[in-house]
């Protein structure tokens, strides 16, 4: 069993699924399809929580000795092949599937499994483990993918609204009761009782409070989570819910333009401060604007905003910890 200190989110060490210099994903586009290969490996170990208690998870990381919740994320285009090796550390099953694209069925333990796969639709998946459901997911075993449109760098998808970065947000919740459960191979048997909310495996600090401003701990410091733009560097956002409880996603000093839920793109696009993402592996797309703020006065380019959820549970940790939950900072440079 590992232990660590911090949280992973390392790139696996593959092409395409590398995050890029202040942990945005980043995508250079192809005029042809190719293959997109990356390696998994199914680890556990405890991750500290806010208020102190290591809490138990499995995760697909990227390397036997380390444990990564959510797992690196990948990035391919549409008509890409992908081959994924997961290789199974733990004496338990699991799986790798992906949502109309891949089911790899059985991995036993200790096996060592390669999918191959075409990328299928443009837009914001979620990878995760479907045995023992939801069990396996809640305890760590999911990430994201996101599939470009052949050849663009832009947009989620051929002709929608242009991005010039883009992210991925992970969200879930944990019982650590759950996660106990499942450490020990039985199935949970009291009634789903989160009290730990991440983002990318990650919960908001407070400032004076330890780890306050630590990139590898804090939600709100963390490059992969953090927006951080000037003005004009729309920001396209993919939010992927790991978890069972459906959010209220609050984002301050701009409205974002809403662009799809659950892989379905909207018909219209409406501009919202607040929006509704479903539970149990949803989604949504949205382009963070990074215009003035409009409602400032006097007016501004710069300074620093929330996006915090607004279901109040989720801004909590160990039962009651104010702040310690899912949020992070949009930066205006
Ligand atoms: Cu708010």
């Amino acid at each position: 069993m590992k232990r660590r200190t911090f949280l992973q989110f390392g790139a696996v060490g593959a092409a395409g699924t590398l995050t890029g210099v202040g942990g945005l994903l980043s995508w250079t586009p192809r005029a042809r399809a190719a293959t997109v290969s990356a390696v998994y490996y199914i680890t556990d170990g405890y991750v500290a929580q806010p208020d102190g208690l290591n809490v138990y998870f499995k995760g697909y990381s990227g390397s036997s000795s380390s444990l990564a919740v959510p797992g690196a994320p990948l990035i391919a285009q549409e008509g890409d092949t992908l081959q994924i090796t997961i290789v199974n550390t733990l004496n338990s099953d699991h799986s790798f599937v992906i949502d109309g694209m891949v089911d790899s069925s059985v991995i036993g333990a200790g096996q060592v499994q390669t999918v191959s796969f075409v990328a299928g639709s443009p837009g914001s998946y979620l990878f995760y483990d479907a045995l023992n459901a939801p069990y396996n997911r809640l305890a760590g075993l999911h990430g994201g993918i996101a599939v470009m449109p052949a050849g663009s760098s832009n947009e989620l998808y051929p002709g929608s609204p242009t991005f010039v970065q883009q992210s991925i947000w992970v969200m879930t919740e944990i019982d650590p009761a759950w996660n106990d459960r499942v450490r020990r191979g039985l199935t949970p048997d009291t009634t789903f009782t989160p009290r730990y909310f991440t983002i990318n495996g990650r919960s908001m600090r407070v400032p004076g409070s330890a780890d306050y401003g630590n990139p590898d701990i804090d939600s709100g410091y963390h490059p992969g989570t953090r927006l951080s733009g000037s003005i004009g560097d729309r920001t396209l956002v993919r939010i992927l819910n790991a978890g069972m409880a459906t959010h209220s996603v609050h984002f301050h000093a701009n409205h974002v333009e809403w662009l799809a839920r659950n892989g379905e793109i909207r018909p219209d696009i409406w501009k919202k401060d607040s929006l509704m993402l479903p539970n149990n592996r949803g989604s949504l797309d949205v382009i963070y604007p990074f215009e003035p703020p409009p409602d400032a006065h006097p007016a501004v380019t710069t300074g620093h905003y929330p996006m915090h959820l607004h279901d109040e549970m989720t801004q909590t940790a160990g039962g009651g910890l104010y702040q310690f939950g899912i949020a992070t900072t949009i930066a205006f440079e």
